[in-house]
């Protein structure tokens, strides 16, 4: 079993594009020296080699889950290598997994917290003595979850088995310690399962798959264990679950597990909850921004419309799992609504947890700032690590996955869901081709694609109509256009016009084995007025700006101390601009009074500073 969906994978797609690219190379250049660095300089490696014996001390961090901060940056390191070999990186990457190696236990135990010194328990986080006795918050198994993604990643890229080994014998130990007949519980983080089904995928053992399976349907069964309830998800079995509650975090990864789990076994009684839950976030729960889990009282999701601006809690890492669910979603549905939330999370809610040189970041992504209230940790800016370093860590995993978000493959359709400058080798039983983008997305709507086949097939050509270009910016009610724009979407198939039939968010262009064709679609990028539903009572009366995939703000650096005074009325005509503070990006600018107003994509905002900032503002 699998989805019958297959994302095509980031070594076939070459982006060349103005917009993912240089901040891909700037993670590779700047992201994940910079993590590895910090995991240095914080002692998140030592601890691993004094795990060992090869150096005294104790441990040097300050939470039981730093060791996934090491996996994670050897998971985007090892994108890195896939997309292009660099030897001393390699290299590298081989004495971190040295240290690991070293590091783990004879029967495969890896937690190096509790390895340096097992008498550590006291509080809340370090729990008890023993072994798995505190998995509500002692992250055992969330951090050899990350290890298990991480070995998948290493072992894809360059071939070797050093930190697969590794992570095969924890998750046997794992596997032979936590069962229907063994110990019955369930992590207090959710994040193994993913990494197990990434293992089964990988070997073939079936026991893995069980394992997270276990994990997932153990959750909420109050027959066998005391429940930790909603904020681990706890509360219910998951199957009964209809809400997204608790963590946000947790929670993203525990649907992307249900949605795996789906895939791989066949088993579809997950889909009723993941359906609910998915509506109740996008119709209730989500900011415009495609951040998710608003309350920063447990980093979790709040009531329905509780969506505060300047509280927003947003985490980058929730953005991501955000991601992670809705691209699952899609995988087993062909649905193109996922990827209009993802698509809405990509270009602003996560894209804005890192900075334009890489190595400053956000935790919370408001999106209102007073310019001094200190939302990020400290701070009222980005900073360019935090003790709990979660969201820098999986960002550099992040940003080198891109190029699999943009397409996927059924049979003999082909599904071009994100818009790029990209070249991508298609071959797969069906199909085998070579197909071509060039567009300046997301700053303009044109795409031309030219495909090339190799082998004459017949070709179903499924083209994303976005959910922006035709006046929907979300599925669902919480974010409606408040001056719907006349322009259509068109389609040109070899200079021919077509009529876009759209379903389910796709044009499906039927190519009969033709060698050559060039596909053109053309995507209305005018500037559209947002408005929020009536019961998200903080933007009553206020507008948000969108053009294309893009959610914009203004900050006081382009416009002074009137950020809280501005207004927009229906009269006004904002245009789309090239900025001169940020080159190749374009802001949009609209006359108030005599004041010239500027906005930039959200994404952008706080890269000059501490700064006021919004993106709800009074208008109609
Ligand atoms: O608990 C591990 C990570 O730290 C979570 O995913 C984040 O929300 C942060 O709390
Ligand atoms: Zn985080």
């Amino acid at each position: 079993m699998n989805y019958p969906i297959q994302p095509v994978p980031s070594s076939q797609v070459a982006l060349k594009d103005n917009f993912w690219k240089p901040r891909i190379d700037i993670n590779r250049h700047v992201t994940v020296p910079f993590g590895f660095k910090m995991c240095e300089e914080t002692g998140r490696i030592d601890n691993f080699k004094i795990a060992a014996g090869l150096k005294e001390g104790s441990f040097s961090s300050v939470f039981p889950f730093d060791d996934s901060d090491v996996y994670k940056l050897i998971e985007g390191a090892s994108y890195v290598l896939e997309q292009e070999y660099d030897p001393s990186l390699d290299m590298f990457l081989d004495s971190v997994v040295f240290y690991i190696g070293a590091a783990q236990e004879d029967d495969g135990y890896l937690q190096t917290w509790r390895i340096i010194d097992p008498g550590k328990p006291g509080d809340d986080w370090w729990g008890e003595r023993e072994r798995w006795t505190s998995l509500m918050h002692g992250h055992e198994l969330y951090n050899v979850g990350h290890l298990y993604e991480a070995a998948a990643a290493h072992y894809y890229a360059t071939g070797k088995k050093s930190l697969l080994d590794i992570a095969l014998k924890n998750a046997d130990l794992v596997a032979q310690t936590f069962g229907p007949d063994k110990s019955i519980a369930v992590p207090g983080h959710e994040e193994i399962e993913i990494g197990l089904i990434k293992l089964y995928r990988i070997t073939g053992k079936e026991h893995y798959l069980e394992l997270a399976k276990f994990f997932v349907d153990q959750r909420g069964l109050k027959e066998n264990r005391e429940l930790w309830g909603e904020y681990h998800q706890d509360h219910m079995p998951v199957r009964d679950q209809r809400k997204a509650v608790g963590h946000a975090v947790r929670a993203g990864y525990l649907y992307s597990a249900m949605a795996d789990l789906a895939a791989y076994t066949g088993d579809f009684s997950y889909l009723p909850a993941l359906d609910s839950i998915w509506s109740d976030v996008v119709h209730t729960k989500m900011y415009i921004t495609g951040g998710i889990g608003a309350s920063r009282n447990g980093e979790a999701f709040g009531a329905p419309y509780e969506l505060p601006n300047a509280e927003a809690y947003a985490e980058t890492c929730a953005a991501i799992a955000n991601v992670f669910w809705n691209q699952r979603m899609f995988l087993l549905s062909g649905d193109g609504k996922y990827y209009d939330v993802l698509e809405r999370t990509l270009y602003n809610g996560l894209l804005s947890g890192v900075s334009q040189s890489g190595d400053r970041f956000f935790y919370p992504n408001p999106l209102y700032s007073d310019g001094h209230t200190a939302f990020n940790y400290g701070r009222a800016t980005r900073q360019e690590w935090f003790p709990c370093a979660c969201c820098p860590s999986n960002i550099s995993r992040f940003m080198p996955a891109v190029p699999a978000y943009i397409y996927g493959v059924k049979k003999d359709t082909l599904y071009v869901n994100l818009y790029a400058t990209n070249t991508a080798e298609i071959r797969t039983d069906d199909l085998d081709l070579e197909i071509q983008q060039v567009t300046d997305y997301p700053w303009g709507g044109k795409v031309f694609l030219h495909i090339e086949q190799r082998k004459r097939n017949d070709l179903v050509l499924a083209l994303r109509i976005p959910g922006w270009a035709v006046n929907r910016p979300v599925p669902g009610d919480l974010y409606v256009v408040n001056n719907p724009v006349g322009n259509q979407p068109e389609i040109l198939v070899n200079g021919q016009k077509i009529s876009p039939d759209v379903n389910q968010g796709y044009v499906f262009i039927g190519l009969n084995g033709k060698k050559e064709e060039n596909i053109e679609l053309f995507l209305p990028m005018e500037i559209q007025k947002i408005r929020a539903h009536p019961e998200v009572k903080e933007n009553a009366g206020q507008i948000a700006l969108q053009r294309g995939p893009l959610v914009y703000c203004f900050e006081e650096a382009d416009n002074g101390e009137i950020i809280d005074r501005l207004k927009i009325t229906a009269e006004d005509t904002p245009e789309a601009v090239e900025s001169e503070n940020f080159e190749g990006i374009q802001e949009i600018r609209f006359t108030s009074g005599d004041l010239e107003i500027r906005a930039i994509p959200y994404y952008l905002w706080s890269n000059r500073g501490e700064n006021k900032m919004t993106v709800w503002f009074a208008g109609e």
